[in-house]
């Protein structure tokens, strides 16, 4: 099992970076940051991390092609690599529906879309004159005029065909989920795509709500706030799936509606942290893990909130999950 680990950049680049060279410090092997018009530039707080780091993987987790063209992803994704001396990776999803839509983008055929930016990345990569004559994407013999580099390709995946098209075009799928339950759905699915193209090496990555701390009360009322927003936006589908009452449902989605943040925490159940997030003291994290491990997890990526207090959480996650995991 690896570790990474999410950041948000909604916070100041220097603090992103300083809790980057942390999570290096303590052993993560990836540091993934989201990608959201409304935050700091994801590619400048990458290459800020890549000027300060000198280890660990770094990339957008994830970007999209709604918004940004895949050849300007190509020669971002590139540069980063450049300055990293060889740690840049892509992670690249179809787009968040809500973030888009507020900038009236309509989400057309979103995996179609993924697919051909996906092919006209890894075309440019190649340094090779790119002809692709797509239903989103014509271009017309552009070529890059600096080395790439290998660099890997995640696709963020959540829906059945999204995750059978990740094991088709990805070297790993981050998979937005903290339960086993729901990676005995999705790994078939990611397989079913990597034996359509013949390839046995890919990387299950749980994107996870995460939040620890000694005090395991402390560390779970942290993950309340995320939690209910995933309960917030989870089909009927999944509650079924971990047996969560509707009823406790609706009262998550009213609380949201009014902002009501105080009774939204209350309103988070003991079966939606267990569905939705890895959380409570470093043993019982330990023992989510494990059980991930068993069903063919290959990385944990630590997500938001990550613990109460983040600098005190990437150092409980290094010194007592990773090095006992290792
Ligand atoms: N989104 C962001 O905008 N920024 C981020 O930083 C970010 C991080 C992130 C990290 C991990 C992760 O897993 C997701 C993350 N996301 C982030 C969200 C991501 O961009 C997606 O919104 C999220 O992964 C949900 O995608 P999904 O796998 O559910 O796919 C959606 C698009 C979907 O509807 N999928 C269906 C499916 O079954 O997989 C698609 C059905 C289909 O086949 N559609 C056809 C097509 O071509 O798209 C069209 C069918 C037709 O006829 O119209």
């Amino acid at each position: 099992m690896s570790f990474g680990i999410e950041f948000l950049p909604n916070m100041e680049i220097e603090k992103v970076v300083n809790y980057a060279r942390l999570a290096e410090e303590n052993g993560f092997e990836n540091v993934w940051v989201t990608d959201h018009y409304n935050n700091r530039n994801v590619y400048a707080v990458l290459a800020m991390i890549a000027a300060n780091t000198n280890k660990i993987k770094i990339g957008p987790g994830v970007t999209n092609s709604y918004q940004i063209h895949p050849a300007v992803t190509a020669s971002a994704v590139a540069t980063i690599n450049e300055l990293s001396k060889g740690r840049g990776v892509l992670g690249i999803g179809p787009g968040d529906k809500t973030t888009l839509s507020k900038l009236g983008i309509d989400m057309d055929k979103p995996v179609k879309r993924l697919k051909e930016a996906v092919d006209v990345i890894k075309g440019l990569w190649t340094g090779n004159p790119v002809k692709y004559d797509g239903e989103f994407f014509d271009i017309n013999g552009a070529k890059m005029d600096f080395k790439a580099g290998d660099i890997p390709i995640y696709i963020g995946a959540q829906g059945p065909v999204m995750l059978k098209t990740a094991g088709m075009i990805g070297d790993g799928a981050l998979i937005n989920a903290s339960n086993p339950k729901d990676f005995e759905v999705s790994i078939p699915l990611c397989k079913e795509g990597m034996d359509e193209v013949g390839r046995d090496d890919f990387d299950i990555v749980a994107y996870t709500c995460f939040s620890v701390d000694e005090d395991s009360n402390k560390a779970k009322n942290a993950a309340k706030i995320v939690v209910g927003f995933i309960v917030a936006g989870s089909p009927d589908l999944v509650f079924k799936r971990h047996n969560i009452d509707l009823e406790d449902v609706k009262k998550i989605r009213e609380a949201l509606g009014r902002f009501d943040f105080g009774t939204l925490k209350k309103s988070v159940t003991d079966e939606m942290l267990n569905a939705f997030s890895i959380c409570g003291s470093p043993d019982e994290c330990i023992a989510k893990i494990g059980k991930l491990y068993d069903v063919g997890v290959t990385q944990i990526v630590a997500g938001s909130p990550v613990g109460p207090n983040m600098e005190k959480s990437i150092k409980i996650i290094g010194e007592e999950i990773i090095k006992k995991e290792k």
